[in-house]
Protein backbone atom coordinates (compact mmCIF):
# COMPACT_ATOMS: atom_id res chain seq x y z
CA UNK A 1 0.00 0.00 0.00
CA UNK A 2 1.28 3.48 -0.91
CA UNK A 3 1.15 6.09 1.78
CA UNK A 4 0.89 9.62 0.37
CA UNK A 5 2.75 12.06 2.51
CA UNK A 6 1.42 15.60 2.23
CA UNK A 7 3.85 17.73 0.19
CA UNK A 8 2.99 20.85 2.18
CA UNK A 9 4.57 19.44 5.30
CA UNK A 10 7.89 18.78 3.57
CA UNK A 11 9.12 22.37 3.50
CA UNK A 12 8.49 22.69 7.23
CA UNK A 13 10.21 19.40 7.83
CA UNK A 14 13.24 20.45 5.72
CA UNK A 15 13.56 23.64 7.74
CA UNK A 16 13.37 21.67 10.93
CA UNK A 17 16.09 19.16 9.96
CA UNK A 18 18.26 21.99 8.57
CA UNK A 19 18.39 23.40 12.10
CA UNK A 20 19.97 20.10 13.12
CA UNK A 21 22.53 20.24 10.29
CA UNK A 22 20.75 17.75 8.06
CA UNK A 23 19.27 17.77 4.58
CA UNK A 24 17.10 15.39 2.55
CA UNK A 25 19.24 13.42 0.12
CA UNK A 26 16.24 12.65 -2.07
CA UNK A 27 16.05 16.30 -3.16
CA UNK A 28 19.65 16.35 -4.46
CA UNK A 29 20.40 12.75 -5.37
CA UNK A 30 20.30 13.38 -9.12
CA UNK A 31 22.66 16.32 -8.92
CA UNK A 32 25.00 14.56 -6.52
CA UNK A 33 25.24 11.46 -8.67
CA UNK A 34 24.68 12.52 -12.30
CA UNK A 35 24.61 9.85 -14.99
CA UNK A 36 27.55 11.46 -16.76
CA UNK A 37 30.01 14.21 -15.76
CA UNK A 38 28.41 17.67 -15.63
CA UNK A 39 31.46 19.95 -15.68
CA UNK A 40 31.00 23.54 -14.55
CA UNK A 41 34.19 24.39 -16.44
CA UNK A 42 33.45 25.68 -19.93
CA UNK A 43 35.36 25.29 -23.18
CA UNK A 44 37.37 28.49 -23.65
CA UNK A 45 40.31 29.92 -25.55
CA UNK A 46 42.82 32.65 -24.80
CA UNK A 47 44.20 33.91 -28.10
CA UNK A 48 47.77 35.09 -27.70
CA UNK A 49 47.24 37.84 -30.28
CA UNK A 50 44.64 39.30 -27.90
CA UNK A 51 46.36 38.77 -24.54
CA UNK A 52 50.05 39.25 -25.35
CA UNK A 53 49.98 43.07 -24.98
CA UNK A 54 48.18 42.75 -21.65
CA UNK A 55 50.79 40.30 -20.40
CA UNK A 56 53.59 42.64 -21.48
CA UNK A 57 51.85 45.59 -19.80
CA UNK A 58 52.06 43.74 -16.49
CA UNK A 59 55.80 44.39 -16.77
CA UNK A 60 55.14 48.12 -16.32
CA UNK A 61 52.66 47.62 -13.47
CA UNK A 62 54.78 45.57 -11.07
CA UNK A 63 58.26 44.05 -10.83
CA UNK A 64 58.82 40.31 -10.55
CA UNK A 65 60.40 40.89 -7.13
CA UNK A 66 57.38 42.75 -5.79
CA UNK A 67 54.85 40.42 -7.38
CA UNK A 68 56.87 37.36 -6.28
CA UNK A 69 55.36 35.78 -9.40
CA UNK A 70 54.15 38.16 -12.12
CA UNK A 71 51.36 36.05 -13.51
CA UNK A 72 48.03 36.67 -15.19
CA UNK A 73 45.74 33.86 -14.08
CA UNK A 74 43.70 32.29 -16.88
CA UNK A 75 40.40 31.68 -15.15
CA UNK A 76 37.83 29.39 -16.66
CA UNK A 77 34.66 31.45 -17.26
CA UNK A 78 32.61 28.61 -15.78
CA UNK A 79 34.59 28.69 -12.52
CA UNK A 80 34.48 32.39 -11.57
CA UNK A 81 36.51 33.44 -8.56
CA UNK A 82 38.24 30.09 -8.31
CA UNK A 83 41.53 30.92 -10.08
CA UNK A 84 41.07 27.58 -11.81
CA UNK A 85 41.21 26.42 -15.39
CA UNK A 86 39.65 23.06 -14.55
CA UNK A 87 38.36 21.68 -11.23
CA UNK A 88 41.84 20.29 -10.47
CA UNK A 89 44.23 22.48 -12.42
CA UNK A 90 45.36 26.05 -12.64
CA UNK A 91 46.83 27.94 -15.60
CA UNK A 92 48.56 31.31 -15.82
CA UNK A 93 50.87 33.30 -18.06
CA UNK A 94 54.04 34.42 -16.32
CA UNK A 95 56.30 37.24 -17.50
CA UNK A 96 59.91 37.76 -16.48
CA UNK A 97 61.84 40.73 -17.84
CA UNK A 98 65.60 41.02 -18.40
CA UNK A 99 67.49 41.47 -15.16
CA UNK A 100 64.65 40.26 -12.95
CA UNK A 101 64.56 37.56 -10.28
CA UNK A 102 61.41 35.81 -9.06
CA UNK A 103 62.47 34.92 -5.51
CA UNK A 104 62.92 31.38 -4.27
CA UNK A 105 60.11 29.58 -2.47
CA UNK A 106 58.58 26.14 -2.24
CA UNK A 107 55.10 24.71 -1.91
CA UNK A 108 53.34 21.38 -1.96
CA UNK A 109 51.70 22.20 -5.30
CA UNK A 110 53.48 20.70 -8.32
CA UNK A 111 54.14 23.07 -11.20
CA UNK A 112 54.98 22.90 -14.86
CA UNK A 113 56.33 25.67 -17.03
CA UNK A 114 55.69 25.56 -20.74
CA UNK A 115 57.77 28.19 -22.49
CA UNK A 116 55.66 30.32 -24.82
CA UNK A 117 57.85 33.20 -25.98
CA UNK A 118 61.43 34.37 -25.48
CA UNK A 119 64.53 32.51 -24.43
CA UNK A 120 67.45 32.73 -22.05
CA UNK A 121 65.62 33.03 -18.73
CA UNK A 122 66.37 30.28 -16.22
CA UNK A 123 64.61 28.42 -13.49
CA UNK A 124 66.39 26.69 -10.63
CA UNK A 125 65.28 23.46 -8.97
CA UNK A 126 67.31 21.42 -6.48
CA UNK A 127 70.39 23.57 -6.95
CA UNK A 128 70.39 23.29 -10.74
CA UNK A 129 69.47 25.95 -13.26
CA UNK A 130 68.01 25.25 -16.66
CA UNK A 131 67.76 27.75 -19.51
CA UNK A 132 64.38 28.23 -21.16
CA UNK A 133 63.61 28.04 -24.88
CA UNK A 134 60.19 28.18 -26.56
CA UNK A 135 58.45 24.81 -26.39
CA UNK A 136 60.49 23.49 -23.46
CA UNK A 137 58.51 21.72 -20.74
CA UNK A 138 60.00 22.29 -17.29
CA UNK A 139 58.93 20.76 -13.98
CA UNK A 140 59.00 22.19 -10.48
CA UNK A 141 58.35 19.18 -8.24
CA UNK A 142 56.27 19.52 -5.09
CA UNK A 143 58.16 20.99 -2.10
CA UNK A 144 61.32 21.91 -4.02
CA UNK A 145 62.87 25.38 -3.77
CA UNK A 146 62.49 27.22 -7.05
CA UNK A 147 63.46 30.63 -8.31
CA UNK A 148 63.42 32.11 -11.78
CA UNK A 149 65.73 34.69 -13.32
CA UNK A 150 66.52 36.45 -16.55
CA UNK A 151 69.92 37.83 -17.66
CA UNK A 152 70.23 41.61 -17.99
CA UNK A 153 69.72 43.28 -21.37
CA UNK A 154 73.52 43.75 -21.60
CA UNK A 155 73.86 39.97 -21.25
CA UNK A 156 71.29 39.35 -23.96
CA UNK A 157 68.19 39.02 -21.79
CA UNK A 158 64.79 39.38 -23.42
CA UNK A 159 61.23 39.21 -22.02
CA UNK A 160 60.21 35.61 -21.47
CA UNK A 161 56.62 34.39 -21.14
CA UNK A 162 55.62 30.93 -20.06
CA UNK A 163 52.44 29.06 -19.24
CA UNK A 164 52.31 27.89 -15.62
CA UNK A 165 50.29 24.75 -14.92
CA UNK A 166 49.76 23.81 -11.29
CA UNK A 167 47.56 21.44 -9.29
CA UNK A 168 46.44 24.33 -7.06
CA UNK A 169 42.67 23.56 -6.99
CA UNK A 170 43.35 19.87 -6.32
CA UNK A 171 45.69 20.62 -3.43
CA UNK A 172 43.20 23.17 -2.07
CA UNK A 173 40.43 20.58 -2.22
CA UNK A 174 42.66 18.24 -0.21
CA UNK A 175 43.50 20.99 2.33
CA UNK A 176 47.14 20.06 1.80
CA UNK A 177 48.78 23.37 0.95
CA UNK A 178 52.06 24.25 2.63
CA UNK A 179 54.43 26.98 1.45
CA UNK A 180 57.69 28.61 2.58
CA UNK A 181 59.95 31.39 1.36
CA UNK A 182 63.66 30.74 0.97
CA UNK A 183 65.73 33.13 3.12
CA UNK A 184 67.60 34.46 0.04
CA UNK A 185 66.29 35.60 -3.34
CA UNK A 186 67.96 32.70 -5.09
CA UNK A 187 69.04 29.25 -3.97
CA UNK A 188 72.72 28.36 -4.29
CA UNK A 189 73.74 26.75 -7.56
CA UNK A 190 75.08 23.34 -6.59
CA UNK A 191 75.41 21.60 -9.95
CA UNK A 192 76.19 22.64 -13.51
CA UNK A 193 73.38 23.10 -16.01
CA UNK A 194 72.48 19.85 -17.76
CA UNK A 195 73.40 17.64 -14.79
CA UNK A 196 69.95 16.02 -14.42
CA UNK A 197 69.57 15.62 -18.15
CA UNK A 198 72.95 13.90 -18.39
CA UNK A 199 71.98 11.50 -15.61
CA UNK A 200 68.47 10.68 -16.75
CA UNK A 201 67.84 12.15 -20.20
CA UNK A 202 69.66 9.61 -22.38
CA UNK A 203 67.88 6.33 -21.66
CA UNK A 204 70.41 5.76 -18.90
CA UNK A 205 70.54 6.34 -15.15
CA UNK A 206 73.23 6.44 -12.50
CA UNK A 207 74.21 2.84 -11.78
CA UNK A 208 72.80 2.55 -8.27
CA UNK A 209 69.83 4.87 -8.75
CA UNK A 210 66.52 3.52 -7.47
CA UNK A 211 63.41 5.43 -8.43
CA UNK A 212 61.71 6.45 -5.21
CA UNK A 213 60.23 9.79 -6.13
CA UNK A 214 56.85 10.33 -7.77
CA UNK A 215 58.25 13.22 -9.81
CA UNK A 216 60.63 12.82 -12.73
CA UNK A 217 64.31 13.49 -11.97
CA UNK A 218 64.50 15.25 -15.35
CA UNK A 219 63.16 18.72 -14.80
CA UNK A 220 63.60 20.11 -18.29
CA UNK A 221 62.34 18.39 -21.42
CA UNK A 222 63.77 20.45 -24.29
CA UNK A 223 61.51 21.12 -27.26
CA UNK A 224 64.33 20.31 -29.65
CA UNK A 225 64.20 16.66 -28.58
CA UNK A 226 60.41 16.46 -28.48
CA UNK A 227 60.09 18.02 -31.92
CA UNK A 228 62.68 15.66 -33.36
CA UNK A 229 60.75 12.65 -32.05
CA UNK A 230 57.50 13.90 -33.56
CA UNK A 231 59.22 14.60 -36.88
CA UNK A 232 60.69 11.10 -37.08
CA UNK A 233 57.32 9.57 -36.29
CA UNK A 234 55.59 11.81 -38.81
CA UNK A 235 57.98 10.61 -41.50
CA UNK A 236 57.14 7.07 -40.45
CA UNK A 237 53.63 7.98 -41.53
CA UNK A 238 51.63 6.39 -38.76
CA UNK A 239 48.85 8.75 -37.78
CA UNK A 240 46.28 8.12 -35.11
CA UNK A 241 42.87 9.15 -36.44
CA UNK A 242 42.05 11.02 -33.25
CA UNK A 243 45.43 12.34 -32.10
CA UNK A 244 47.74 12.55 -35.12
CA UNK A 245 51.10 11.70 -33.61
CA UNK A 246 50.78 12.08 -29.84
CA UNK A 247 53.41 11.33 -27.23
CA UNK A 248 53.17 11.58 -23.48
CA UNK A 249 56.06 12.84 -21.40
CA UNK A 250 57.38 10.27 -18.95
CA UNK A 251 59.42 9.96 -15.83
CA UNK A 252 62.23 7.95 -17.49
CA UNK A 253 62.99 6.01 -14.32
CA UNK A 254 59.45 4.67 -13.89
CA UNK A 255 57.76 5.06 -17.27
CA UNK A 256 54.97 6.83 -15.41
CA UNK A 257 53.77 10.44 -15.61
CA UNK A 258 56.39 13.11 -15.02
CA UNK A 259 54.42 14.45 -12.04
CA UNK A 260 52.09 12.66 -9.63
CA UNK A 261 49.13 14.90 -10.42
CA UNK A 262 49.69 16.27 -13.93
CA UNK A 263 50.12 14.48 -17.25
CA UNK A 264 51.76 16.26 -20.17
CA UNK A 265 51.61 15.55 -23.88
CA UNK A 266 52.87 16.83 -27.21
CA UNK A 267 51.18 16.05 -30.49
CA UNK A 268 51.71 16.68 -34.17
CA UNK A 269 48.89 17.21 -36.66
CA UNK A 270 49.73 17.25 -40.38
CA UNK A 271 48.35 19.95 -42.66
CA UNK A 272 44.72 19.21 -43.48
CA UNK A 273 44.32 16.80 -40.53
CA UNK A 274 40.72 16.33 -39.44
CA UNK A 275 40.69 14.36 -36.23
CA UNK A 276 37.89 12.12 -35.06
CA UNK A 277 35.83 13.10 -32.04
CA UNK A 278 37.13 12.09 -28.66
CA UNK A 279 36.29 12.59 -25.02
CA UNK A 280 37.77 11.61 -21.70
CA UNK A 281 37.30 12.32 -18.03
CA UNK A 282 40.59 14.15 -17.68
CA UNK A 283 40.16 17.89 -18.29
CA UNK A 284 42.89 19.14 -20.61
CA UNK A 285 44.62 22.47 -21.15
CA UNK A 286 46.26 22.95 -24.56
CA UNK A 287 48.95 25.37 -25.65
CA UNK A 288 49.60 25.73 -29.36
CA UNK A 289 53.28 25.60 -30.27
CA UNK A 290 53.19 25.66 -34.06
CA UNK A 291 50.56 25.95 -36.75
CA UNK A 292 46.98 27.02 -37.15
CA UNK A 293 43.78 25.05 -37.09
CA UNK A 294 40.45 24.64 -35.41
CA UNK A 295 39.22 22.88 -32.31
CA UNK A 296 35.60 21.87 -31.88
CA UNK A 297 34.72 21.45 -28.22
CA UNK A 298 31.12 20.32 -28.02
CA UNK A 299 29.16 23.20 -29.60
CA UNK A 300 32.04 25.67 -29.51
CA UNK A 301 34.41 26.04 -32.38
CA UNK A 302 37.66 27.96 -31.96
CA UNK A 303 40.32 28.69 -34.54
CA UNK A 304 43.79 28.46 -33.02
CA UNK A 305 47.20 29.96 -33.74
CA UNK A 306 50.62 29.72 -32.08
CA UNK A 307 50.73 30.40 -28.31
CA UNK A 308 46.94 30.23 -27.90
CA UNK A 309 45.71 28.40 -24.80
CA UNK A 310 42.43 26.49 -24.78
CA UNK A 311 40.69 24.17 -22.36
CA UNK A 312 38.63 21.02 -22.86
CA UNK A 313 36.57 20.10 -19.77
CA UNK A 314 35.86 16.53 -18.68
CA UNK A 315 33.76 14.34 -20.97
CA UNK A 316 33.13 17.10 -23.51
CA UNK A 317 33.59 15.89 -27.11
CA UNK A 318 36.64 17.41 -28.77
CA UNK A 319 37.82 17.34 -32.35
CA UNK A 320 41.09 18.79 -33.61
CA UNK A 321 41.80 19.89 -37.15
CA UNK A 322 44.87 21.56 -38.62
CA UNK A 323 45.00 24.04 -41.51
CA UNK A 324 48.80 24.01 -41.40
CA UNK A 325 51.22 21.53 -39.80
CA UNK A 326 50.53 21.96 -36.10
CA UNK A 327 52.14 21.02 -32.81
CA UNK A 328 50.12 21.14 -29.59
CA UNK A 329 51.32 20.82 -26.02
CA UNK A 330 48.75 19.78 -23.43
CA UNK A 331 48.44 18.93 -19.75
CA UNK A 332 45.70 17.29 -17.74
CA UNK A 333 44.79 15.71 -14.40
CA UNK A 334 44.97 12.23 -15.93
CA UNK A 335 47.33 10.74 -13.29
CA UNK A 336 44.78 11.54 -10.59
CA UNK A 337 41.86 9.98 -12.47
CA UNK A 338 44.01 7.03 -13.43
CA UNK A 339 45.13 6.40 -9.85
CA UNK A 340 41.54 6.54 -8.61
CA UNK A 341 40.20 4.32 -11.39
CA UNK A 342 38.08 7.20 -12.70
CA UNK A 343 39.65 7.57 -16.12
CA UNK A 344 37.26 6.88 -18.97
CA UNK A 345 37.93 7.50 -22.62
CA UNK A 346 35.55 7.43 -25.53
CA UNK A 347 37.16 6.98 -28.93
CA UNK A 348 34.12 5.73 -30.78
C1 LIG B 1 54.18 29.69 -8.29
O1 LIG B 1 55.00 29.34 -7.31
C2 LIG B 1 54.67 29.98 -9.55
O2 LIG B 1 56.89 29.44 -8.95
C3 LIG B 1 53.81 30.31 -10.57
O3 LIG B 1 56.56 30.42 -10.82
C4 LIG B 1 52.47 30.37 -10.37
C5 LIG B 1 50.59 30.19 -8.90
C6 LIG B 1 50.08 29.95 -7.67
C7 LIG B 1 50.91 29.59 -6.63
C8 LIG B 1 52.26 29.48 -6.80
C9 LIG B 1 56.15 29.94 -9.78
C10 LIG B 1 51.94 30.11 -9.12
C11 LIG B 1 52.80 29.75 -8.07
Amino acid sequence: MTVNHPVASRATYYEKIARSGMAPLWESLHTLVPKTPQPKALPAIWRYSQVRDLVMQAGAVISAEEAVRRVLVLENPGLPGKSSMTPNLYAGLQLILPGEIAPSHRHTQSALRFIVEGKGAWTAVNGERTTMHPGDFIITPSWTWHDHGNPSIEDGGEPVVWLDGLDIPLVAQMDASFAENYPEATQPVARPEGHSFARFGHNMAPVRYCASDSTSPIFSYPYERTREALETLRRGGELDEWDGVKLRYVNPTTGSWPMPTIATFMQYLPRGFEGRTYRSTDATVYCVVEGTGCVKIDKDEFTFAPHDVFVVPSWVPVQLSASTESVLFSYSDRPVLDALNLLREDRS
